[in-house]
C-alpha cells in the first residue's frame, strides 16, 4: 500500500481529514516521485546485467553452491538460482516506485525462510545475491539515486538474515 492509500485508510477510520503530518508525508511521496520512477526505470532496463554479474559475483564467492551437490548445481538449477534473484529485483522495483516495502514483503519475505529451507536453499547465499545485485545495481546510478535503490535492497537482505 502506498503512503496515500495508507493514510486515507487510517484518516477514514476515524472520520477525519488528513493531518498536517499526514500531509506532509505525502508531499514529501510526490516530489520524490519523479527520482523512484527513474530508479525504477534504471533497475528494468538493466536487469539482465545486474541479474548476470551479481550471479557471477555469488558464484565465485559461493563456489560450493555451483558445484556438484550444491543447491545450484547443473545448468537448470543455476538457471532457477538467477531466476529468483530475478524476482526479488522485480519485487526491489515494486517497492521503489509505491515507497514502500510491503509490496516486496507481501510477495517475497512472508514464509521465505521457511520455502528456501525445505528446498535446501542456504538463506544466507541467496542474501549475498541480493546484496552483490544492489553493488552492480548502486555502480550505474547516482550516489543519491544508489541510496534511495539500496534502502529495498537492504530491507530484502535484512529480512533473510
Ligand atoms: C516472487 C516470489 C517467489 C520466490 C522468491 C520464489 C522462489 C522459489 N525458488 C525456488 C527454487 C530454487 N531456488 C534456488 C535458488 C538458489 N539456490 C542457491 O543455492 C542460491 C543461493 C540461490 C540463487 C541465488 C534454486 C537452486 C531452486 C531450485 C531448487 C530445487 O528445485 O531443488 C522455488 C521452488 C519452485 C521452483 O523451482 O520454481 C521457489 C518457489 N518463487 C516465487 O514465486
Amino acid at each position: 500500500m502506498s503512503i496515500v492509500t495508507k493514510s486515507i485508510v487510517n484518516a477514514d477510520a476515524e472520520a477525519r481529514y488528513l493531518s498536517p503530518g499526514e500531509l506532509d508525508r505525502i508531499k514529501g511521496f510526490v516530489t520524490g516521485g519523479e527520482s523512484r520512477l527513474r530508479i525504477a526505470q534504471s533497475l528494468t532496463d538493466n536487469r539482465e546485467r545486474i541479474i548476470k554479474q551479481a550471479g557471477d559475483q555469488l558464484f565465485q564467492r559461493r563456489p560450493d553452491i555451483v558445484s556438484p551437490g550444491g543447491n545450484a548445481y547443473g545448468q537448470e538449477m543455476t538457471a532457477t538460482c538467477l531466476r529468483d534473484l530475478d524476482y526479488y529485483l522485480r519485487l526491489v522495483t515494486y517497492g521503489v516506485v509505491s515507497g514502500d516495502v510491503t509490496p516486496i514483503e507481501e510477495i517475497g519475505i512472508v514464509g521465505v525462510r521457511e520455502m528456501y529451507k525445505s528446498l535446501g536453499t542456504s538463506i544466507d547465499a541467496v542474501a549475498q545475491g541480493i546484496a552483490e545485485m544492489k553493488n552492480v545495481a548502486s555502480s550505474m546510478m547516482s550516489g543519491e539515486d544508489a541510496a534511495e535503490a539500496g534502502s529495498y535492497f537492504d530491507y530484502v537482505i535484512g529480512a533473510m538474515s
